[in-house]
């Protein structure tokens, strides 16, 4: 018996519209990264800080204040700011800060920098998250995060002159991860202490950029193979805060290389088969993430990408007009789940897309997953020719003033 695909052409921007209701309240719902205004039902009177960070909700230190002020409630603003590698640092930011550094917060009129200056600033002004950074119980767990992040350092960020290095390397960073084993078995908690503690916070972004670039780089899986970081992720991931911060392994290993000096392989197979898995999908089931997906994520994807979708068209390389309708037709896929070829010589274009959806400055981490797949699997109706690479060096591909137009 032949069997007939069916087919489905591509959906008005219209009818794409009226098959999303996805909504959240920024300001007061779930943490996001969209947000300019945080109250937690309080008013805007009683905000007494803002952060600044960068525009990619990326940058490991600002997702540290970031979190702490979603786990406390603390009313907030955001002011996004451009990193060095993505463009031009807005002049108002150079004269409030002039290293032009991230993050920094305003509280009660005073310019504070640096992350652990800014967590002992918070703490005076408005108590601990448990505990605090001065704590004699904090201090030995804040000294274990700097050295497992210098040993990941060492490994990821340095070419090995040798495979006996690269192997050295290795084991001095598994050394390491074994003192954070001992350290999460310490109590019956899932967290370092007790309870969920500002140590937490502290751990959360480079133990998250470690997870995804060793597994890229290096075919390690921090996640998979040490059962006590494991059962913290779960924890973590068990909070709405930190899904709200949480990036997955594409954006990081991607935006590592320019902030980190490079990141390099060590050309294993097990590192060929996650590197492939990370750009080229299957995205599903990535150790990325384990709590259920949200019923949402098709929906929110397809929200974030209409509301953008004019500048989303004008940055792609392609011919605008190709663009439109083959957006249209991925995004049909999307939601309807049927087949929608895009124009020939489309797939260029989609793939550039997919490998251009930053978590979670655009939307979450399950959202992503299912709109890279949805692109993914629409290009590979009219070609395997991938996207032009990702830079390297720097990342003005994403240079958020081009987003910032209309
Ligand atoms: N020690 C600082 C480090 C902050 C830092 O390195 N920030 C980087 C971003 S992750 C930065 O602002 N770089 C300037 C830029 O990229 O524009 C802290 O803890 O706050």
């Amino acid at each position: 018996m032949t069997s007939i695909a069916t087919t489905i052409a591509p959906l008005s921007w219209s009818e794409l519209e009226a098959l999303t209701d996805f909504q959240t309240d920024p300001i007061n719902g779930p943490t996001n990264a969209q947000a300019h205004l945080r109250l937690f039902g309080q008013t805007e009177a009683d905000v007494r800080v803002t952060l600044y960070r960068d525009n990619h909700a990326w940058c490991p230190y600002c997702q540290k204040i970031w979190l702490w002020l979603e786990e406390k409630q603390i009313p907030y603003r955001i002011e996004k700011v451009t990193m060095f590698c993505y463009g031009e640092k807005e002049s108002w930011y150079k004269r409030k800060v002039p290293s032009g550094m991230l993050p920094a917060i305003e509280l009660d009129d005073r310019i504070i920098t640096e992350s652990d200056d800014i967590l002992i600033a918070l703490e005076q002004a408005f108590g601990c998250l448990k505990l605090g950074m001065k704590d004699p119980q904090v201090l030995p767990l804040r000294h274990l995060e700097r050295l497992l992040f210098r040993v990941w350092c060492a490994w990821l960020c340095r070419p090995a002159s040798s495979a006996r290095q690269e192997q050295g390397n290795r084991e001095q960073f598994i050394s390491v991860v074994a003192k954070v084993e001992a350290a999460l078995s310490a109590t019956p908690s899932p967290y370092f202490l007790d309870d969920f503690s500002t140590v937490d916070v502290i751990f959360t972004p480079y133990v998250e950029r470690m997870n995804a670039s060793l597994y890229y780089y290096k075919g390690y899986s921090l996640r998979q193979e040490n059962p006590r970081l494991s059962d913290w992720f779960d924890a973590m991931e068990s909070r709405p805060t930190y899904r709200g911060t949480q990036s997955d392994f594409h954006t990081h290993v991607h935006d590592l290389p320019p902030q980190m000096g490079g990141c390099w392989e060590n050309g294993e197979p097990q590192m060929q088969i996650n590197k492939a898995r990370v750009d080229r999908g299957p995205w599903e089931g990535l150790p990325d993430v384990t709590y259920p997906e949200p019923e949402t994520s098709r929906r929110e994807a397809l929200y974030r990408v209409i509301k953008h979708r004019a500048n989303i068209i004008r940055v792609n390389p392609a011919d605008d007009f190709l663009m439109d309708v083959a957006l249209r037709c991925a995004l049909t896929h999307l939601i309807t789940r049927q087949t929608c070829p895009p124009p020939s010589g489309s797939d260029v274009a989609l793939r550039y897309l997919r490998d251009r959806i930053n978590v979670p400055r655009d939307m979450s981490i399950y959202a992503a997953k299912r709109l890279r797949e949805a692109l993914e699997t629409t290009a590979a109706l009219v070609g395997d020719r991938q996207g032009s690479p990702i830079p390297v060096k720097h990342r003005r591909d994403q240079n958020p003033a081009d987003f910032a137009r209309n």
